[in-house]
């Protein structure tokens, strides 16, 4: 703390402004942008702290020095952007624009200051003026502008952009109110606005000079030529802030480009306002204030509808106005481009459905703005968009309700119709066999009773590309949801499995094992080339190794202890199991299978003696997550967990065996703490409904073993680190239709621990809550919202001789940490840079644009470059082929079918 060291300092000062006086006088306030040595750091803060003010100039607490610090850090931030900018309208390569109405940034200041190497210097200039960098970074609100795994993902892909050197862009919506903070009370969730503007914020620049007008609303007008012009309606303004995203040990800083709506001073009638009617004078300014007041509005309303719709047709339309803009600034050598080459400027990425409205945004801007004809206009649209699919739940996918979208877009609903008509023909015509299939096939659901449009159909029929988002995912899709098109369009169905950063979710989340891994393999570069870290398996079992990963493993456990102590009040014992599961709460999540298990742990803990207790394995179970607003089962869930976590962490005879924790808000720095902590992770998934999950992923990487089912990505991640080193059960995907039909059928025999944890919570022994209709949904054999349809009664017995297992193994201490090392040893294939070199090279064709000019020979960018080194034990994963990039300037490709040439070629690396 400031005022400690000042008094340390001797100058005897007691108030904060001294504080101040005294920091400024040691180190002189100087703007230094680029300072590389501690001293001109702490100069260049203490400018900052003096020359930018945003407080009275008395104080430099953590807080004052956390705006200064992210200031003086954006300095160097703002130099290599602005030459990221330039060096690409230079080289003119062809970029990508990702499009996602949500990213999960988290904290801006650590990640920036990691990317760029410049953590020591920082830390000992903040030494200097009294503060500890890890104090100060904690001042920072996370940016928690998306839901969960799919926003969270978005961020992940710009890190790995930015490290790769590719020229993109992401795209999105700067909303006022992100995330909510969640609150526990005793009624359970509550939820609260989380102003992450509140005292602005460091890492936006706003460009007064990127505005673009965003129509709603008004008619379609038919010129005399045959033309069609959208008019009237209500006229918004889109004006972008940007958000700098570094790389890796890279100059390349590319940019999260966030929209704010605005109305114009126009648009403020003066007159109204003088004459007291406050709200008319400015009725289009509050409603452009809706616009990006907050992240996914309640849509139980047609009201709430239509902002939603709103806030997607604003991020896609001034998106689109601003490619569009870029690509007309261009020249090729003869000082023309033609709308034919836009696809090969421009790659377009649709992160889910929600920006699909860039489909006939696309159209309308090309053939109503430009000119351009419905089959060049189709042409240059369809080979620009790609689209990324997440979900497979039905409730899930976007369907709009036909006549608000005649309301709001009525031009696009036009495109919407032709797109579908079209298309329509195009089976009749050309595809006889599908023409039973065309009512599920087409665009436009024409049900009388609710006439939508079907916004994945219109995304699948538009775009040149349609993904999965892992391999299970991905083959459902073809085979399931999307089936009826494959036969139509075969190459366009493709796998991306997904993958995190390696830099946040490993290198900066937990220095401690980074440094053992460093120190290990002898190189850093697995922080770019995660493939590296099979050379850990060599040593899984070496003693000297173990002991060390041991000592960083309870490091990360004992500060999360720290954590949770100061959280929730609860301490929990680091040398008990730390089994954590943290998501969304949602019912095929099976939160619900996890308590039910911990409840019985807990029953059959109160009824053995103390001795055969002391036999047992310690647990601590954290359950976090947000809930819906409006999802009441999933609220229940949340105030199910926390009932009985009051019980049993305070019942003496158990609670040095078990303890269960909520742990609330769970955000991205939170996550930040938890997953190097934990030694055990839940991903319990019914089989078929997770698309792909990408904790489960962080979790591995940190040497946390997972117990899950055969969900999503714990496919391809069971397969990487060898199937010994994890906890499988629970039924398959493809067994999951049978046992639902099964159960309808009243043939699901319930297993008696399944019962006897249901009953226990109906005894009352977690309080007086009503559980009565959270448990109802897993009892009948139909009905909405019964007859157990996520399959907790079926799974529940294998799912506690998992557990059973898991305690056995955790026992071994060595047997334990071999399979912790394996882990993170098999986690190499999931690392975001491996999926987005596959999007940038199967999907966007994009390569490499250096800004210090290097290039990695032809195909420069590592997506054309084999990187992977395979060594799942998957059947298709055992030819291991090997390759390796060094630094990213040079690379050293070696092919093998020797397993063991990986270990071989590392040593030479060393
Ligand atoms: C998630 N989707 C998938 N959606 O559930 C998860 O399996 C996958 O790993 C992840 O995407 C990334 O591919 C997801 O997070 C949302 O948050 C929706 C956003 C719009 C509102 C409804 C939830």
């Amino acid at each position: 703390m400031a005022t400690t060291s000042v008094k340390s300092n001797g100058a005897g000062a007691t108030t904060t402004a001294t504080v101040s006086a005294v920091s400024s006088s040691k180190v002189p306030p100087v703007a230094r942008p680029l300072a590389g040595e501690p001293e001109e750091v702490a100069s260049n803060i203490n400018y900052h702290a003096q020359f930018s003010p945003h407080f009275s100039p008395f104080k430099f607490e953590p807080e004052q020095a956390y705006f200064a610090t992210a200031e003086s850090v954006r300095d160097r931030l703002v130099q290599q952007w602005n030459e990221t900018y330039i060096h690409y309208h230079k080289e003119d390569p062809k970029q990508t624009y990702y499009l996602s109405m949500e990213y999960l940034q988290g904290r801006a200041l650590s990640n920036a200051i990691g990317n760029l190497d410049i953590r020591d210097a920082y830390g000992e200039a903040l030494n200097k003026l009294g503060h500890q960098l890890e104090e100060i970074v904690e001042q920072e609100k996370d940016a928690a502008l998306g839901n969960g795994g799919l926003g969270r993902l978005a961020s992940c892909f710009l890190d790995s952009m930015a490290t790769l050197n590719l020229p993109a862009w992401g795209y999105g919506l700067r909303y006022r109110y992100g995330l909510f903070k969640q609150r526990i009370t005793k009624e359970g969730q509550e939820e609260i606005a989380e102003d992450w503007l509140e005292k602005f914020s460091p890492w936006e620049v706003v460009r007064h000079d990127v505005v673009f007008p965003v129509r709603f609303f008004g008619h379609v007008e038919v010129n005399p030529d045959g033309s069609r012009k959208w008019v009237g309606g209500d006229i918004m303004q889109a004006l972008a802030y940007d958000v700098p995203i570094p790389g890796y040990k890279t100059k390349n800083t590319i940019s999260l480009r966030l929209w704010e709506a605005r109305a114009s001073s126009d648009d403020f009638n003066l007159f109204l306002f003088n004459d007291g009617q406050y709200e008319s004078a400015s009725q289009l300014h509050s409603r452009a204030q809706q616009i990006c007041a907050v992240l996914y509005p309640g849509d139980a309303t047609e009201n709430g509808k239509l902002l939603r719709l709103k806030q997607q047709f604003f991020l896609c339309s001034a998106s689109l106005q601003d490619i569009i803009l870029r690509f007309k600034e261009r020249k090729n050598d003869k000082g023309l481009w033609k709308w034919s080459e836009f696809p090969s400027k421009v790659a377009v990425q649709l992160n889910d459905t929600h920006p699909t409205l860039a489909i006939p945004e696309l159209m309308r801007l090309l053939m109503d703005n430009e000119g351009v004809g419905w089959d060049e206009a189709w042409n240059v649209t369809t080979r620009t968009i790609a689209y990324t699919n997440h979900t497979v739940l039905p409730e899930a996918l976007e369907k709009w309700s036909q006549s608000v979208m005649w309301k709001l877009l009525p031009r696009h609903m036009e495109i919407i119709e032709e797109i579908d008509k079209r298309f329509i023909t195009m089976i009749r015509t050309t595809r006889i066999d599908l023409q039973s299939k065309l009512p599920s096939m087409c665009i436009l659901d024409n049900n009388p009773q609710k006439p939508v449009v079907r916004m994945a159909n219109l995304c699948v029929v538009s775009s040149h590309a349609v993904n999965g988002v892992a391999q299970l995912h991905s083959d459902i899709l073809k085979a399931e949801l999307f089936a009826d098109y494959v036969s139509i369009w075969p190459k366009k169905f493709q796998n991306k499995t997904n993958g995190v950063t390696p830099r946040r979710w490993l290198r900066f989340c937990s220095p401690e094992l980074s440094n053992i891994i460093t120190k290990w393999l002898k190189t850093e570069q697995w922080v770019t080339n995660l493939d590296l870290l099979v050379g850990l398996r060599e040593f899984a079992e070496n003693s000297d190794f173990q002991e060390e990963w041991s000592s960083a493993k309870m490091a990360n456990k004992l500060r999360l202890a720290r954590y949770i102590l100061g959280a929730t009040g609860v301490s929990i014992d680091p040398n008990s199991l730390f089994d954590i599961q943290v998501k969304r709460i949602h019912e095929y999540k099976r939160q619900l299978l996890n308590i039910l298990g911990a409840i019985y742990r807990y029953k059959k803990l109160k009824e053995m003696s103390a001795e055969e207790r002391k036999t047992t394995t310690p647990r601590t179970i954290m359950i976090g997550g947000k809930a819906f607003a409006t999802y009441t089962n999933a609220k229940r869930i949340v105030k199910l967990v926390d009932d009985v976590g009051a019980v049993v962490n305070s019942d003496p005879e158990v609670n040095s065996y078990l303890k269960v924790v909520f742990v609330p808000n769970y955000n991205v720095s939170v996550a930040e703490l938890l997953i190097p902590g934990s030694e055990l992770s839940q991903y319990i998934s019914t089989a078929g409904m997770e698309a792909s999950g990408t904790s489960n992923m962080k979790f591995a990487l940190n040497g946390c073993l997972i117990i899950g089912t055969l969900d999503g990505a714990n496919v391809e991640i069971r397969e990487e680190i060898g199937e010994e080193n994890f906890f499988l059960f629970g039924a398959t995907a493809d067994e999951v239709p049978r046992l639902r039909k099964e159960r309808e059928n009243g043939l699901f025999k319930p297993d008696p621990r399944f019962e006897e944890a249901k009953q226990f919570i109906r005894s009352g022994a977690f309080g007086s809550y009503d559980y009565n209709p959270l448990l109802d949904s897993l009892e009948g054999n139909s009905g909405y919202g019964r007859g157990d349809y996520f399959l907790v009664g079926h799974d529940f017995p294998s799912y506690m001789d998992a557990q059973d297992r898991v305690d056995e193994a955790y026992k071994d201490r060595k047997r334990w940490l071999k399979m912790s090392i394996l882990s993170t040893a098999g986690s190499g294939k999931f690392s975001s840079d491996r999926t987005i070199s596959q999007y940038a090279k199967e999907i966007w064709n994009i390569e490499e644009c250096r800004l210090d000019g290097r290039k990695e020979g032809k195909n420069k960018s590592n997506s054309n470059k084999k990187t992977r080194i395979s060594h799942g034990r998957g059947k298709e994963q055992r030819m291991c082929l090997t390759a390796i990039t060094l630094c990213n300037n040079g690379v050293v490709e070696q092919r093998s079918t020797d397993p063991c040439a990986d270990t071989r070629m590392l040593e030479e690396l060393k």
